[in-house]
């Protein structure tokens, strides 16, 4: 009788363990089949403008006293008063349709699309220095912790018209940010649109949308693209993209600024030192060449605002405060750029 009691009750135990994980896979799977039949938009309606508006696409950004940095990272250290004057910026990131206006203008050709200087990587073998850019792929696990190496693929061919490598294209993505460029390449787009790449500094007073620092700026943004799982395994995308988003689905700041924030990470003027202590001229001025004194180690430049690769448990740079070196040299495809201009205000 005990032995028959013990019997079932190790039965019981075995259906709900069973039933349990027949639920997690049920679970899992309904997930997974949701993420592939989810239909991701490829275009974002953006709120129509004024015809009268002084630079169509642009808005204004008030100058101001920027805080400039933020104290989650080393290099975001020490925050430093910066006084910004007013300036007009794009409000989404340049997307792929006008990167191909610039392109089939001038045949000017990117970065991504030649082959690397030997004289300048020596180092690399013949396959890295192939045309190409570093692309993310996500691993299916990940082995010895987080070496970026995992999820991070130089792939030759891969440049702004083929996204995700050679097989990959941009057909019907003209409203996706143009990904794969350098700070040359979106210096090039800058000045042929009479436009420039904005500072360090003007891109974080434009993302904090000309104001100070809120208390919930550390937070993961609800309005942007960015990583929502287990960085770099597991991406729920509730924020509606896997990968990058047309520009312009999320709610805009105050200022009517969309993407500040996460889809991708934004090219900006500046050469990239360390952290804030070697400021130059603590004010913004019309014509400078840029707020930094040169003399960085490596040829980056700064950049901002974090992509759609950033997680709580990975990378916490979807803020205005963070930034990241980017060699000059290396195409990357979480990376894209947004102009500004710098003329009377409204
Ligand atoms: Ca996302």
């Amino acid at each position: 009788m005990f032995q028959n009691i013990m019997t079932s009750k190790r039965l019981l135990v075995s259906l709900a363990a069973l039933l349990l994980a027949l639920a997690a896979w049920l679970w899992w799977s309904a997930d997974k089949a949701q993420g592939h039949a989810r239909q991701e938009p490829l275009q974002c309606a953006l709120p129509a403008q004024s015809p009268s508006a002084a630079h169509p696409g642009m808005v204004w950004v008030p100058g101001g006293m920027l805080q400039l940095g933020d104290s989650v990272y080393r290099e975001e250290l020490p925050v430093r008063s910066v006084v910004v004057k007013g300036f007009w910026m794009d409000r989404t990131e340049v997307t792929n349709a006008q990167f191909a206006a610039f392109v089939h203008a001038t045949g000017y050709v990117t970065v991504a699309e030649q082959a690397v200087d030997a004289k300048v990587h020596p180092e690399l073998p013949p396959d890295l220095r192939l045309p190409g850019a570093v692309v993310f792929i996500s691993p299916n696990d990940l082995v010895g912790g987080g070496n970026p190496a995992q999820w991070w693929r130089y792939l030759p061919g891969a440049n702004w018209r083929h996204p995700a490598g050679q097989k990959t294209s941009i057909e019907g993505r003209g409203a996706f940010p143009v990904v794969n460029l350098t700070f040359r390449d979106a210096q090039a787009y800058a000045q042929w649109a009479g436009r420039a790449l904005p500072s360090e500094a003007q891109w974080e007073w434009a993302a904090r949308a000309a104001a100070s620092p809120t208390e919930t700026e550390h937070a993961q943004p609800a309005q942007a693209n960015t990583w929502q799982g287990l960085f770099p395994v597991r991406n729920s995308a509730e924020d509606g993209f896997v990968g990058l988003a047309p520009v312009g689905c999320y709610a805009p700041n105050a200022l009517g600024l969309f993407d500040m924030l996460g889809n991708v990470w934004e090219i900006t003027r500046d050469l990239y030192l360390p952290d804030h202590n070697s400021l130059a001229p603590e004010v913004e001025t019309a014509d400078y060449a840029g707020l930094r004194t040169a003399g960085g180690a490596a040829a980056s430049h700064v950049i901002k605002g974090g992509s759609f690769l950033c997680a709580p448990n990975y990378c916490m740079r979807y803020r205005p405060g963070a930034r990241q070196a980017q060699e000059d040299d290396l195409a990357v495809g979480h990376l894209g750029f947004r102009t500004i201009l710098q003329a009377p205000g409204p």
